[in-house]
């Protein structure tokens, strides 16, 4: 039974079961079987499939154009406390019925921010030990808390890049507290998106001084999570811009060597979401290939963009070729480092149905569902891999391996192009490899 709340805010939807691909019920997984095992782990271990508190239960179809088209039963109490109770039991009535067993917050998302920060700070805790509660009865678990340092009016010259030193130390108040809560509801890790850590213009902005108390302001988190028992991961995700001009986080390979110029590598990792790799003129497997490499894929932030325009819609994931080259690298990678797969997606402004948000995340798991199906079998009955290995062959072994291995210097390189006369034009075979994705999709 889903219901955990003591009201039912979906009525009239049960929970969503896998029925398989030739299924009719709309309301049901065609391809997402939880407890298949693919590659050797099950699909529900493989995702940690996790709902976005701030999308599904808080955004109400508004754009900057248009009021909201959505409203909310559990928005309807006056009274902040009430309402976020209202919110957290319609939240774990949705993630229930769905079967899914995360989901991740911003620290305002759980209650409304208080007028002061100690207000805010007491509520949270209201809030935290409500939830507390709900998730010792359901078993929902949260993949990761983080701190909305963006939405309020004093961040608009940023955060932990502010060149004011109290909104810096206000933006720390806050991301202690979206940690603690982190912590109270045993989150697994925590997130830092900075939305508005960047610049709108260089002519202001000492960029070397923001980045230095970007860091300085990383590290001390970290310290503060740490010496609090937080044993989670941290990660980045990047975002090349949008509010800002230009963000600091602007891609993978950016926030790597942020964090290695900061000494931060340890304890954080990489949460890359499709639209901000696309926004990034990259694309998703890009991404995950970029911090795969580095041993940085931590987790994933699930949806898709338009290719007709240029800002972050935030769409669910049906790209069934996007996902699938993006499984190979997950497979391949061994998979996420203690995140999971969050839709940090939401439904169109014009769905206005109670039942558009089940939809949304039936279609978004199946999506992965197909995609890891897809690459899993392109790995072990293909041959994608050996044609793949082949391109690199000439380093496996003779002067190539020992080029590998730092046994050559520029002069031996000399030497050798000194005897070869034949180069051979290789093929990339590119085609071929595009026919066998198609092949097995
Ligand atoms: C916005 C980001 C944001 C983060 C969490 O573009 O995706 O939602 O995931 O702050
Ligand atoms: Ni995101
Ligand atoms: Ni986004």
């Amino acid at each position: 039974m889903a219901l955990i709340g003591n009201r039912e805010y979906y009525k009239g939807i049960g929970d969503i079961n896998f029925e398989g691909k030739d299924s009719s019920n709309p309301l049901a997984f065609k391809f997402y079987d939880p407890n298949l095992v693919v590659a050797g782990k099950t699909l529900r271990e493989h995702f940690k499939f996790a709902v976005a508190y701030w999308h599904s239960f808080c955004g109400q179809g508004t754009d900057p154009f248009g009021l909201p088209t959505q409203s909310f039963l559990w928005d309807s109490s006056k009274d902040p406390l009430q309402a976020a109770k209202d919110k957290a039991d319609a939240a774990f009535e949705f993630i229930t019925k769905m079967g899914f067993e995360y989901f991740c917050f911003h620290d305002f998302d759980l209650i409304q921010e208080g007028s002061t920060m100690l207000e805010s700070e007491k509520r949270l805790l209201y809030i935290s030990d409500y939830i507390s509660e709900k998730q010792k009865k359901s078993g929902v678990k949260v993949l990761w808390g983080t701190a909305n340092c963006f939405a309020n009016p004093i961040y608009m010259n940023g955060a932990a890049t502010n060149p004011e030193f109290n909104i810096l130390a206000r933006a720390g108040a806050q991301v202690k507290l979206a940690l603690d809560t982190t912590i109270a509801l045993n989150g697994e890790n925590y997130v830092f998106w900075g939305g508005r850590e960047g610049y709108m213009s260089l002519l202001n902005t000492d960029m070397k001084r923001e980045l230095d108390h970007l860091g300085q302001f990383l590290t001390i988190s970290r310290d503060y999570a740490r010496s609090q028992g937080f044993k989670g991961t941290f990660f980045i995700e990047p975002k090349p811009m949008e509010p800002t001009k230009h963000q600091y986080d602007f891609d993978t390979a950016t926030a790597i060597g942020f964090l290695k110029e900061y000494g931060l590598e340890k304890d954080f990792k990489i949460n890359i979401e499709v639209n901000h790799a696309t926004l990034a003129q990259h694309t998703f497997q890009h991404e995950l290939t970029v911090a795969a490499s580095s041993g940085m894929l931590g987790s994933i932030d699930a949806n898709r963009g338009d290719y007709q325009n240029g800002w972050d819609t935030d769409q669910f994931p049906n790209n069934l070729y996007e996902t699938t080259e993006a499984m190979l690298v997950f497979l391949q990678s061994g998979g996420l480092q203690g995140g999971g797969v969050n839709f940090d997606a939401k439904i169109r402004r014009n769905s206005t149905d109670i039942d558009d948000i089940f939809h949304a995340h039936i279609g978004g798991a199946d999506n992965f569902a197909r995609a890891i199906i897809n690459a899993d079998k392109i790995l072990s009955s293909s041959k994608y891999l050996e044609l793949f290995e082949n391109r690199y062959k000439t380093f496996d072994s003779g002067k190539g391996k020992e080029f590998e291995n730092g046994k050559l210097n520029l002069k031996d390189l000399y030497d050798i192009a000194l005897k070869s006369k034949d180069y051979k034009l290789t093929s990339g075979k590119q085609e071929m490899f595009e026919n066998i994705l198609n092949q097995f999709i």
